[in-house]
């Protein structure tokens, strides 16, 4: 959009006028973001009806992202880059002594996910809308994001994160727009026109409301939505004699369990998975997102059997799966269609991705706990298995283990991988090698029972929020070098690495990240009181603390190394900064043990002034997206060091790749294809390659005590973890001790060796500054493959039929 300082300043002062009755200069800073906030909503508010309007008129095909999790950070930066205001907005704001920077800085992280498959959902709407794609996302208005993170002598403390405390500048109610959800209840079988229906009586009716989110397209004027649901009670009849008979408790009852439905986000932790709420929020979210869908679609006055020709549904990991028997549902029982057609429309309607292929990930739920809570639901799934069975009978008669292999309903449990993967038309994995192992293995019977559903799409980032808005400084050299044609398509960014021979070009990639690093140094200087060289290398290692991703490695490394110094205090190393920033999930205490190794060894580290300075161990607080955004463009190294096949696909590798990070890590997930881009010359790959790895795992004979016993150096750090060496209790890290020397299920002893060789090479490499940043800056021109907008485009292409569309 196009507005003049002028007019903005005049807009802005009115905003805050009308808003708080307050002036400028008097005004909070928080009541300053506020109306920024509220008046670029505002701007947007033209297209956003406008989008909408264009759609509905030419009956365009609609895609909606089903997701329990969108982790989109904060918006009031991208809103104004995305409207292409944000430097005429800076200017005006000057003008009236108000820092743009500090009123972003004010803005709270909607932290609506737990880590990587929240992120992606949050980059692909931002995608949608700026390649211009009719599409929108669904998901879970929770009153509480994932938890703030304290540290506490070391251990993780969680703090619940409010983050509607001071309201939510972005969102507007909808209630005109509710559906109600039915829970319980006992499904009766009605005689209607000669056809036998069903529908629930006595159930427990749920009032979802939405609220919905512009999703502002890139310097288009394509404005989506994201709808996220909030349960509130129903008040109804029922519900008014209840309180009318005096029931004045069980009134308040009701109302707690409702409101506890969008209350809060479930870590992605196996101990909670088995919790009711959980799928009372899956079924929640999902149904209303399809009722909402259908309600726009009836209007548009298309026949429901025509539903797959202009709605696609990708559903996000199986979360949402819930979604084929709700369809089929609807359509049988409340539209009267026939099963076939319905069915039909289902699979051709719905779409799936797998994320993950760690077992205890993979949901599944007591046939009794679903049966009682979505009994009509349960209904469909076993008439849907009934004949899915049937099917597989057919093609292979008499195999009895290939029909309880595949079965949706087994053992006493609905398993929601199977339900998603046979009522939807698609199922993609997230990265070439983690497509190859679904098909190859994990879902080996439904690849060759469906080969044509299978299909990989690799994950991607939006390069707007990761480059063009966390890292101005290279973006503006990048841009004079090669022009901003990257901006909107971002292979073109292959165009800087051929830059890369360019002495010149050399220097100033590395001015810019020494910059960066300055700042991080600052930064945590004055949060953490840590003495940082800002000409160290920055090793940094963000992401969930899971065991496969073995943050313990890399401390196991540390612990190593600072062994070494502590021998020979003349030892000639490149001085590193190592940088930790990880949430564990609150009941999963291997990782929360790792937390407080991690810090423990920092504090030891840290303070020994033997080592000269030439070490230092930093654990940054809170990991979250707009921390993510300050720290990912000062690395030297990128960690990506999962045992090989356990990481689908990763994508913070991604986002330090095209920062000018060089990634340290093991070919698995998205690593492989960073690899193909810029070969081994221009990353340090380390550990066993998927054949090994798959052959301990089915065949076994991997002996961690074998590495304790001959390795010296292994032996050593395994030790100090128990003997007291690091100055704690002996036994505070007795679990990650015993679970190394157990099973060591993730191979952090096999791999060590290796992993401490590839240290060593970054160490000599980084000595010679021109030849490090030549590959910076091959790094960041083969980035452009992993922009999302790539990853989007083909999901439209090949799985939703659908292609992008110019609102004028
Ligand atoms: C869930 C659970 C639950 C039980 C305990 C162990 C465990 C481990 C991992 C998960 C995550 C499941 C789904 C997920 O978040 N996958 C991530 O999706 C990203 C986006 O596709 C991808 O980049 C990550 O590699 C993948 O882990």
């Amino acid at each position: 959009m196009n507005i003049t300082r002028e007019r903005f300043k005049q807009d802005y002062e009115q905003k805050l006028m009308s808003l708080f009755t307050e002036e400028i200069d008097k005004a909070s800073t928080l009541d300053k973001y506020l109306a920024l906030g509220s008046l670029v909503k505002e701007y947007s508010a033209k297209n956003w009806s406008k989008t909408k309007k264009q759609y509905s008129k030419d009956g365009d095909k609609q895609v909606y992202y089903f997701s329990m999790e969108f982790l989109i950070g904060r918006l009031l930066q991208s809103n104004l880059i995305n409207l292409g205001i944000r430097d005429t907005v800076k200017e005006a704001l000057a003008e009236l002594n108000v820092s743009l920077d500090e009123l972003e800085e004010t803005e709270v992280d909607a932290g609506l996910g737990n880590g990587g498959l929240g992120r992606l959902a949050a980059c692909f709407i931002d995608s949608i809308a700026s390649i211009g794609i009719p599409g929108h996302g669904n998901g879970m208005r929770y009153q509480y994001g994932f938890f703030e993170q304290k540290i506490v002598n070391g251990y993780q403390v969680e703090i619940p994160d409010n983050w509607l405390k001071e309201g939510n500048v972005w969102e507007t109610k909808r209630e005109d727009k509710s559906v109600i959800v039915k829970f319980y209840g006992t499904p009766k079988a009605v005689q209607n026109n000669g056809r036998l229906n069903f529908e629930l009586e006595n159930y427990e009716a749920i009032k979802a409301v939405p609220y919905d989110t512009p999703v502002i397209g890139y310097e288009n004027n394509t404005v989506n939505t994201l709808r996220l649901w909030s349960a509130e009670p129903v008040t109804n009849a029922f519900n008014f004699q209840i309180f009318s008979k005096g029931e004045y408790s069980k009134a308040v009852e009701y109302r707690t369990s409702v409101e506890a439905i969008s209350s809060v986000l479930y870590p992605d932790d196996s101990a909670e998975t088995g919790k009711i709420l959980r799928l009372k929020q899956q079924y929640f979210f999902t149904s209303a997102g399809i009722y909402s869908i259908l309600r726009t679609f009836k209007n548009s006055g298309h026949s429901l059997y025509d539903l797959d020709k202009y709605v696609a549904i990708q559903i996000n990991d199986t979360h949402p799966a819930v979604a084929v028997a709700e369809l089929m549902r609807i359509l049988v029982d409340e539209e009267e269609m026939g099963w076939d057609d319905a069915w039909s429309v289902t699979t051709g309607t719905l779409a799936y991705t797998n994320h993950t292929i760690l077992s205890e990930a993979l949901e599944k739920w007591p046939v009794q706990v679903f049966n009682k809570l979505l009994p009509r639901i349960y209904m469909i799934i076993e008439e849907i298995n009934r004949r899915f069975v049937g099917e597989i009978y057919q093609k292979h008669p008499n195999d009895h283990d290939r029909v309880r292999r595949m079965s949706i309903i087994e053992g006493g449990m609905v398993k929601m991988a199977h339900l998603a993967i046979v009522g939807s038309h698609s199922v993609n994995g997230v990265a070439t090698l983690h497509t190859e192992i679904l098909v190859n293995k994990e879902l080996r019977d439904f690849s060759e029972f469906y080969p044509r559903k299978f299909n990989n799409k690799t994950n991607g980032i939006t390069h707007r929020r990761w480059l063009i808005q966390s890292n101005e400084e290279l973006t503006s050299y990048i841009t004079k070098c090669i022009g901003d044609s990257w901006k909107k398509r971002p292979k073109d960014l292959a165009q800087f690495a051929e830059l890369s021979k360019d002495p010149l070009v050399r220097k100033r990639v590395g001015e810019i990240k020494l910059h960066n690093k300055q700042m991080l140094a600052d930064m945590v200087k004055k949060d953490y009181d840590i003495d940082v060289d800002p000409n160290s290398i920055f090793d940094i290692q963000v992401k969930r603390l899971h065991a496969y991703k073995r943050q313990v490695l890399n401390i196991l490394h540390i612990m190593d190394l600072y062994n070494r110094l502590k021998d020979n205090p003349d030892l000639d190393i490149s001085p590193r900064t190592y940088f930790f920033g990880a949430k564990s999930s609150p009941s999963y205490h291997l990782a929360k043990e790792t937390i407080k190794l991690i810090n423990t060894v920092a504090d030891k580290i840290n303070n020994d002034p033997s080592i000269k300075g030439k070490l230092k161990v930093v654990f940054l607080e809170n990991y979250r997206v707009s921390l993510a955004e300050k720290i990912i463009k000062c690395a030297d190294i990128s960690e990506q060091i999962s045992t090989t096949t356990f990481e689908a696909s990763g994508t913070g590798n991604m986002k330090f790749m095209m920062n000018g990070a060089l990634t340290l890590g093991t070919l698995d997930g998205a690593n492989v294809e960073i690899h193909d881009e810029v070969g081994d010359e221009n990353m340090f790959v380390f550990g066993m390659s998927k054949d090994e790895v798959l052959n301990y795992l089915k065949y076994g004979g991997y002996s961690p005590r074998h590495f304790y016993n001959t390795n010296s150096r292994i032996k050593r750090v395994l030790d100090q973890l128990v003997d007291g060496s690091l100055g704690v209790a002996t036994t505070e890290f007795r679990n990650i001790h015993s679970s190394l020397l157990g099973r060591d299920e993730y191979f952090v002893l096999k791999d060590f060796d290796s992993y401490c060789e590839a240290q060593e090479r970054i160490d000599k490499v980084f000595r010679d500054k021109d030849k490090w940043n030549e590959m910076c800056i091959v790094n960041i021109g083969k980035s452009g493959r992993f922009s999302s907008d790539n990853t989007i485009t083909e999901y439209s292409r090949e799985i939703w039929n659908t292609s992008p569309k110019e609102i004028h």
